[in-house]
């Protein structure tokens, strides 16, 4: 069946986090997403989400370079252009070049009309089948390993069964052995965000003692080689996330021996059919992987959840419950983790969460609508609101 997409709305909505969280590359208390709305000719609708953090820390996108690309650019080159599949939506935006994040959100829109026109849940779609997901957390850095230790044993009550601890110099080793020593059963692993250079592998292979899952994206996310380096050396297997940033990458980093197993972020790799790539080629070639997050709202973390119910997907994901991050979820019903498991939901169709507009207009600070009219794309109003809170600060 033949979709055209003739109507996008794009709001940028800022929520706050329960708890402030830091990593080796920035700390952040608030996170502004864009949702995304595409409608078709027919008057069906899609969700997405562009979670780019704000500030070009992790990756080299912001709020606003993601703002600018999806209405000047992506938005034009999807309106009013008819489409078979969510494939050939992401061949249309492959024209622009980079900006993963921006072309990641509107595809998903895509994605989750395209599925809604089947009457079809997202994860059916992708090929998925698991019918729970098994829910991580991901931990920021503290300011006392005390305090670490109490984050960890609030969400081990809550259920959780795998914990992440972010690391950096001068934050690695100590407070994770004091995590492991408390906790001597629980499924562990570190990420360092790019933290560390190769002059660091003799430090890093004091990991190994501790009994971890994976040490996740230690060096620069270009810097494969060291990865495969590491990879001889340290006894711990070394998980990639930022260094993957498309298919391509993926089998180079593969044929390099950079990776034991791959974080699959569908936002840093520009879409859910790139990650569903990914995930193909990683099981093809018998690499383990899981589902990572950017902290996203009900949106994208239900799109996660349905990429993350693929068959390759056999390591705990970074997909916990909204409420781990958020007072609020911009969806109904909001995703949970009961037991350390989020459920898929394989009786609704598309993302299989309703968007619930109240909450999303209430924490709205811009919007605007991209439409056709005599057939060309153009720009409809833009309405502002001030920030309420600073912008996220970069670490010293
Ligand atoms: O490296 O996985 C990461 C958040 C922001 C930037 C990078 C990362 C993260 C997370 C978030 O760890 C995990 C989540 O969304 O649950
Ligand atoms: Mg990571």
């Amino acid at each position: 069946m033949t979709i055209v997409v003739t109507d996008i709305t794009l709001s940028i909505v800022r929520l706050d986090l329960v708890h402030e969280f830091e990593t080796s590359s920035h700390r952040k208390s608030a996170l502004e997403h864009i949702v995304i709305a595409v409608r078709s000719s027919d008057g069906a609708i899609g969700w997405g989400e562009c979670a780019s953090p704000s500030d070009p820390y992790y990756a080299g996108e912001t709020t606003e370079t993601c703002w600018l690309m999806l209405r000047d650019y992506l938005g034009r080159h999807l309106l009013g252009q008819p489409w078979e599949h969510p494939d050939h939506v992401a061949a249309l935006l492959a024209r622009v070049a980079g900006n993963n994040f921006a072309r990641a959100g509107l595809e998903m829109a895509c994605w989750d009309l395209f599925a809604r026109v089947q009457g079809q849940p997202l994860a059916q779609v992708l090929g998925g089948s698991a019918p729970t997901i098994e829910a991580g957390v991901s931990l920021g850095i503290e300011h006392t390993i005390d305090d670490l230790l109490q984050q960890v044993a609030h969400h081990v009550a809550d259920g959780y069964r795998r914990v992440k601890l972010k690391i950096r110099h001068g934050w690695d080793l100590e407070p994770t052995r004091a995590v492991r020593t408390a906790f001597p059963d629980l499924a562990l692993q570190v990420d360092a965000n790019t933290a560390y250079g190769r002059e660091d592998i003799d430090h890093l292979r004091g990991f190994d003692d501790l009994g971890l899952l994976m040490i996740e994206q230690p060096f620069d996310e270009d810097d494969l080689l060291t990865h495969a380096e590491l990879r001889r050396r340290i006894a711990t297997p070394v998980c990639l996330d930022e260094s993957i940033t498309s298919p391509a990458v993926l089998r180079t980093a593969l044929q390099l021996g950079a990776a034991s197993i791959v974080n699959i972020k569908v936002s840093r790799l520009g879409g859910l059919g790139a990650a569903r790539e990914v995930h193909d080629d990683c099981r093809a070639a018998g690499i383990p992987v899981w589902c990572g997050g950017m902290h996203e709202f009900g949106i994208g973390r239900a799109a996660n959840l349905a990429i993350a119910s693929l068959p390759g997907f056999v390591l705990p994901s970074d997909v916990s419950g909204s409420d781990k991050y958020y007072a609020l979820d911009i969806v109904a019903p909001p995703i949970r983790a009961v037991d350390g498991l989020v459920a898929v939901p394989w009786n609704s169709p598309g993302i299989g969460h309703e968007v619930d507009m109240a909450i999303v207009e209430l924490f709205t600070r811009r919007t605007e609508r991209l439409v056709l009219a005599d057939g060309a794309p153009v720009r409809g109003r833009t309405a502002r609101r001030p920030p309420r809170t600073p912008p996220e600060r970069r670490k010293p």
